[in-house]
Parts: structure tokens; sequence; C-alpha cells
């Protein structure tokens, strides 16, 4: 399948360009030998530190920012006789700046540490930065220096980019601390990843994903608003799919518009939830209309993977189905419960466009598909979901299964009971994945529940400083990384605005 040029055109219409604004340095900081404490100097003001070969001055700007680093060198003492090499790091959390860079040697490009080493060839200077960087520290580091002169920084400062418009958040109410600083810092996270369109993370991989798009959309309906930059990016996948009118994964919008190339078989799913998410905040029957046959036409496609049992087939064929960053996950039975999901989603969206015909298909197969999870994958003694052929459990087979409608009500709360008593578990590592089990259990009807799953889960990263929340949170390892270093890991990114979604829209007054 080509490109929808008609769809791809509104789409660029509608793509917005990001808001500047200038932020100045906040403190002078040090960290301590882990990097987690920080001692701030706000007695000593970075413009009167005089560097020599060796030193370094690490810069703190208050919050997340993403955006432009732009320096005014200022020359103590003789001729500028010599370029000056500066090697510049830049940290979303101080823990970056305590690997070494050249250790990493991780499965995903080292082009994504953030750092630079330039030489400036005189001084005094201004040095305005060409790339974008997240970050809320700054560590300028002199390599070298020629004897005849010392540097110094008359001015550093940044132009912040984000096409969230603080201006229209309202403040989020309810009596307790705690919520308000999650949600806080979940508008925070948002408000990063929204540029010229809702990018996975501004760090890394700063590119439009379908399964954090159905998230950040969700977070953006209750808070920034941004409903054009929802619609836009709904138009960009439905524009650019894969071969076989899969919905694509992921896409690039530089050097050149461009779909990446691997399927995904829940993601592409998860654009039915998505466009719905959007009628139901927007009430835009137009776009829905035209983007219709794209999200339907994905349950179609998913179903190939359908054994003869009635169950997606257990293997790597099918693509990759992400669900959570837990290797050990096997996926067959979350990839059950996100087609019953996408499904009964669709149902939804034959009901707004008036098409009885395909209500009544979807109903059925829903019914069908249904019958077979509980046939094949429910295991009677363990009163839970069983997953692939060494029939293991994990939370996400449950949550998927529940989101589905695999099982309802009282069954649904006592299945999530269930689930944490078993000690073979297999967890959860993302806020992706626990954004949909906090979802689960609302749709369990246990709204308390997730409400301390909001605070632990979410409060653990506060307590570790978050400014704004990560890609990848495991509160038995703190640090870990799908990646192989913590260097790498994004820590302001789209999936974990979750807070910000449900307190707004279940817990607030
Ligand atoms: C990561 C991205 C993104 C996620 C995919 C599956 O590399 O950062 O958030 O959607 O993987």
């Amino acid at each position: 399948m080509g490109i929808n040029k008609e769809f791809l055109e509104k789409a660029l219409a509608l793509l917005p360009t990001p808001a500047q604004q200038t932020v100045t340095v906040a403190d002078t900081v040090t960290f301590s030998k882990n990097g987690l404490k920080i001692t701030k100097h706000p007695a000593e003001d970075y413009r009167l530190r005089v560097l020599s070969r060796g030193d370094s001055i690490c810069l703190d700007f208050g919050d997340h920012q993403v955006g432009y680093l732009h320096l005014k060198l200022r020359r103590v003492g003789g001729h500028s006789d010599a370029p000056v090499p500066l090697h510049i790091r830049f940290a979303e959390q101080p823990i970056e700046f305590f690997e070494n860079p050249e250790d990493y040697r991780g499965a995903i490009c080292s082009g994504w540490i953030q750092q630079e080493f330039l030489h400036v060839d005189l001084v005094p200077s201004e040095l305005h930065m060409p790339r974008r960087y997240a970050f809320r520290y700054v560590k300028i580091e002199v390599s070298d220096i020629s004897p005849s002169f010392k540097l110094a920084f008359d001015e550093i400062y940044c132009t912040a980019v984000s096409s969230a418009d603080d201006t229209v958040l309202e403040p989020y109410s309810y009596n307790d601390e705690l919520l308000c600083r999650l949600d806080k810092i979940a508008c925070r996270t948002l408000h990063g990843c929204m540029q010229t369109v809702f990018e996975d993370g501004p760090k890394r991989d700063r590119r439009l994903w379908m399964g954090d798009l159905r998230l950040q959309a969700q977070a953006n309906y209750e808070t920034y608003k941004n409903n054009n930059l929802v619609k836009a990016c709904l138009y960009l996948f439905a524009a650019l799919p894969m071969p076989n009118g899969q919905i694509s994964a992921c896409l690039f919008l530089e050097p050149e518009i461009e779909a990446d190339d691997f399927y995904m078989f829940d993601y592409a799913l998860l654009y039915i939830p998505t466009l719905l998410d959007y009628y139901n905040a927007t009430g835009d029957i137009d776009t829905v209309n035209e983007l219709y046959n794209s999200a339907i036409k994905q349950i179609g496609i998913a179903e190939k993977w359908i054994g003869e049992n009635g169950i997606v087939i257990d293997s790597e064929e099918v693509g990759w189905r992400f669900l959570d960053w837990t290797a050990e996950l096997n996926k067959q039975a979350g990839s059950h419960g996100v087609l019953l999901y996408a499904i009964k989603k669709a149902i939804e969206l034959a009901k707004i466009t008036n098409d009885e015909h395909t209500v009544k298909l979807l109903a059925d197969k829903h019914k069908k598909y249904r019958k077979a999870a509980l046939d094949v994958l429910w295991d009677n003694d363990r009163q839970l979901f069983i997953s692939g052929k060494e029939r293991q459990v994990s939370f996400a087979s449950q949550v998927w299964m529940v989101l589905g409608g695999a099982v309802e009500g009282e069954t649904a709360s006592k299945l999530l009971e269930q689930i944490k008593k078993q000690s073979d578990a297999i967890g959860m590592v993302t806020p992706y994945m626990y954004h949909n089990y906090i979802d689960a259990l609302i749709t369990a009807g246990d709204a308390n529940k997730a409400l301390e799953v909001i605070k632990s889960y979410f409060g653990g990263m506060a307590e570790l400083g978050a400014d704004t929340f990560w890609e990848i949170y495991n509160p038995e390892n703190p640090d870990e990384s799908p990646y192989g270093g913590t260097i790498v890991n994004s820590y302001c990114h789209a999936w974990s605005c979750a807070p910000a979604y449900f307190l707004r829209k279940y817990f607030s007054k």
C-alpha cells in the first residue's frame, strides 16, 4: 500500500510549530558520588566561576527542559591563542552523569547519549548549539585550555520548545499533596513530549509511536487539549500504512516522512481505541468517517494470526508484540487480550458511523474469540489466564484479558487480586504496562486499588527525584535499562503521563 496523499496533506497542514520560551539557569550544582543527592550553590553564580584545564561546572535549569543551549563565553587573562575543547553533557536525571559514555555497549546506538565535543576557536564568543536536547542538568567541562587565558561565562540559557500551552492547563485539585505532585510531574512529562508530533521521548527516540500516542492523547484531552495534534497524528498513521495495510508501529518525520519497517501486532490494533477516544473527546465525526476504514481493517489483518483453536498463535512470526519490556514475558495471551480489546472498541466505532453490518460481524467475532480465550487459556485450578506452551502466568495476560472483556465485573476484580498472590507471576516494568493495569483495575470496578497503584508506582519515581516520569521503572531495580545502560534510558517518556489522565478523569474535585 502506498502513501495516501490526501491524508498526508491533511496531517501536515495541522502540524504545529512548537512555541519557544527562554529559560535561564536556576542554580549551579554539584552531585554526591551516587548521583542522587544534589548540593545547591545558590550563592555561587556561575558567571563568577573561572575555569582552567580539567575544570567543570554543572548547571541546573530548575525543571525538565526540551530545547537548545546558548553560551556566551568570556576570556579571563591573555589573548585567546588556541582553541578551547569543551565536553558538554546533558542529563534528565543526575544518574546519567555517573555512567561513562565510553563504557556503553548497549543494543541501541550510542548516538543517543546526550553530549557534544566542541572546539571553540575564539573567546569571547557566543555558542548557539544546533541540536535539541532533553535535560534539567548541563555539565560543561574544559577538556583543555591554553595557559595564556581562562574561561568564564557571561550568560547561559536555553530556548525551550513545546507545543503544549501551559496557559490552557487547568490546575488539578485534590486534597492530597502527593496526587497533586504526581499530576504536575505527569503534565511536565507530556509537555516535553509534545513537539511537532507527540514524541515518545524528547531524548530518545524523538518520534511518533502508535502505542505511545494512545496514552498521550488520553492525557492530552484532560490537560493541554491540543486535539488537532492528535488529529494530525491519526491522519499521519492512516497516510503511511505498511504494505499490507497494517498501521505502522512508528513514523519518522525527517529527513522525509516515512514509516519504520517493522510490524507490530498490538500497536497496529491500538489505532482503533485511539480513534474512538479522539471521537469521544471531540465529537469530530468527519474525521472518524474518513479514518474508519483504516481502523477497522486492522482487525482482519490481526486475525490472520489466529490459530485453529481460535487463539492468537504463540510465535515470533506474528511480528513484534510489545506489551512490556519484561524480557521473559510470553506474549500470546496478552496479544489475544489486545485483539479482544480492539474489537470491543471497533464495535463502538462502527455504532458511531451507523455501520450496523460491521457491528454485528464484530460482536460475533468478540463472542467467538472470548469463548476461545476461556476454553484454551483459562486455567481453572489456578483461576488465571495462562500464556504459551509453558503456561506462563503474568500480570500482562490478566490485564489485557480484563481490558478485552474476556472476564468482567466481580470475576475480573477477583482475577486481578489472584495474580497478585502468585509467586511465579511475571511482573511489569514500564509505566506503559502500569497504565493498562490501572485501567484494568478501574474497568473491574476497583478505582480505589487503582489509586493506590498510582500512588505507589508513580510515587516511587517521584520519591527518587523524578521531574518527569520515566520510560522504564522497576521498583525492585530502579536503574534497570532495556538497552544495557541508563545513559540511553529516556526519563521523560510519553507513555508515562498516566497520572494526569487518571487523576483528572476519575479522582478530582
Ligand atoms: C521504545 C520507544 C517507544 C516504544 C517502543 C516500543 O524504543 O521509546 O516508547 O513505543 O520502544
